[in-house]
This record gives structure tokens, sequence and C-alpha cells, in this order.
């Protein structure tokens, strides 16, 4: 680390401090790269997207509902079985004349989807099946292995629940994907929802880091030694 000599000693603790935030290291010491996970929020206008995105990566909560219009993205880093992760989370509009901004290519490279929906909303909830089949259809031919997590939004507003948490379950699982209801208003479940999609994307992505080929490793030494005569 370059260290200018102007620097006094709580400066140069202070640098060192925040350095090492952003390492990890494994049993032989040696340092733990950072894992990118890209994911996608999809669902219903007036889910609760990105008040669902704004709680985990601002800790903020507004009431205004300010359509989103196309794409926009945040991060959050967590640690996932002591791993470092960095979740690239891509927020996208509900609202079908937004939506044509959209297009496959958000999907590229993406390890998660949060299939968002309102639990006091009937509409939101029997749109989400249709959300998924669209999903579907536009990643098919990406040769893509996307987790898919089932998002209820607004569970702090028992009152005016529409959907119950067993029926919005059964459905998930018929799906073959996990059930988590969150309140970004009042900060329940959403950083949990966060680690659950970033464990299964990390379990996926860790699997087939296993599974690739190994990569061959020369020597420049013996590349040097090889191609002379
Ligand atoms: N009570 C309560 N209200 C919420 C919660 N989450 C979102 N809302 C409200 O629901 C409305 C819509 O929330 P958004 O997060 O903008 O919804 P969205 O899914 O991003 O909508 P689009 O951008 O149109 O797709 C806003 O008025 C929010 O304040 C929650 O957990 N509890
Ligand atoms: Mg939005």
């Amino acid at each position: 680390m370059l260290v200018s000599k102007g620097l006094n000693q709580y400066q140069i603790i202070l640098i060192k401090k925040f350095s090492d935030l952003k390492m990890s290291f494994n049993k032989n010491q040696e340092e733990i790269k950072e894992q990118v996970i890209k994911i996608i929020t999809l669902g219903p206008s007036g889910a609760g997207k990105t008040s669902l995105l704004t709680r985990l990566t601002r800790d903020n909560f507004s009431e205004n509902y300010i359509a989103t219009i196309g794409v926009d993205f945040a991060i959050k880093r967590l640690f996932i079985n002591n791993q470092p992760v960095k979740l690239q989370i891509w927020d996208t509009a509900g609202q079908e004349r937004f939506r044509a901004a959209i297009s496959k290519s958000y999907y590229k490279g993406a390890h998660g989807i949060f299939l968002a929906f309102d639990i006091t909303n009937e509409m939101s909830f029997s749109d989400i099946q249709i959300w998924y089949e669209k999903t579907l259809d536009e990643i098919k031919n990406m040769n893509q292995d996307i987790q898919f997590l089932l998002i209820g939004c607004k569970c702090d507003l028992e009152s005016q629940r529409k959907i119950s948490y067993d029926v919005a379950f059964s459905f998930a699982l018929s799906l073959g994907m996990h059930y988590i209801e969150t309140s970004a208003k009042m900060s329940t479940n959403c950083l949990e929802a966060a680690d659950y999609l970033g464990k299964l994307c990390l379990t996926k992505i860790n699997e087939k880091k296993n599974n690739d080929p190994p990569v061959l490793e020369i020597k420049q030494e013996a590349i040097k030694k090889s191609s002379c005569c």
C-alpha cells in the first residue's frame, strides 16, 4: 500500500482499517476475492421492488410512489459463508409502458431474480405467474441457471392482507422456489431475502467453478525454453 509521508499515524491506521474491510482471508491467509452476484427485481407495478432495494442499499423508506422508468441498479455488500459478496441488484419497471426499455440484455449474466408482489393486492399476486412465465421465455436460450425467490412485499400491512402466507408459500413451492415476506417500511426480512438469494446464487457459482475443467497454467520460463532452439 502506498502511504504518503505527509500522513500521521492515526490517518495510516484509518486507511489500513478501511482497506482491511474489503478483504477476507482463507485458512492459509490467502485473500478471498469478492464475488459479484447479479440480481434482478421483477414484478408488477407498485409491488414494492424499489422500496425493497432502497431499504437494502440505503436503509431508507419513502411512502411516496415514484414509478421506476426503465432500469436502475444499486450495490449491496455482504459476507455469505465467510465469502465477500457484492450483490449488484437491478431494479426494473413494473409498468408495462416502461418495460419496452428493458431488453433481454439485462438478463445476461444474471444469477438471481427477486420476483416481488404486494400481499395486499390480489391482482399483483395473480400477475406473478405471468411474470414468471415471461421471464422463463426470455432467458430460455441464454444457458443461464438463474435462481428465483418469491417475495411478498408490505407484510406490515397485515389488516389489508389479501394473500395468505400459506397460499403464496404453496404457489412458490409449485414453481420450485422459496417464499419470504418483507416489509421495506419496517425493515423486516429485507436483508434476510438478499442473504437467502445470495446464498443460492453463490452455491451455484461455486458448483460451476468446481465443475469447470482446470485452467492450464504455463509458466513464462517454460514457454521461453520450449521456443528456444
Ligand atoms: N406499508 C408499506 N408500503 C410499502 C412497502 N414497500 C413499498 N411500499 C409502498 O408501495 C408503493 C410502491 O412501492 P415501489 O417500491 O415504488 O413499487 P415498485 O414495485 O418499485 O413499482 P414500479 O417501479 O412501478 O414497478 C410506494 O408508495 C411505497 O411507499 C412496505 O413494505 N410497506
Ligand atoms: Mg420501482
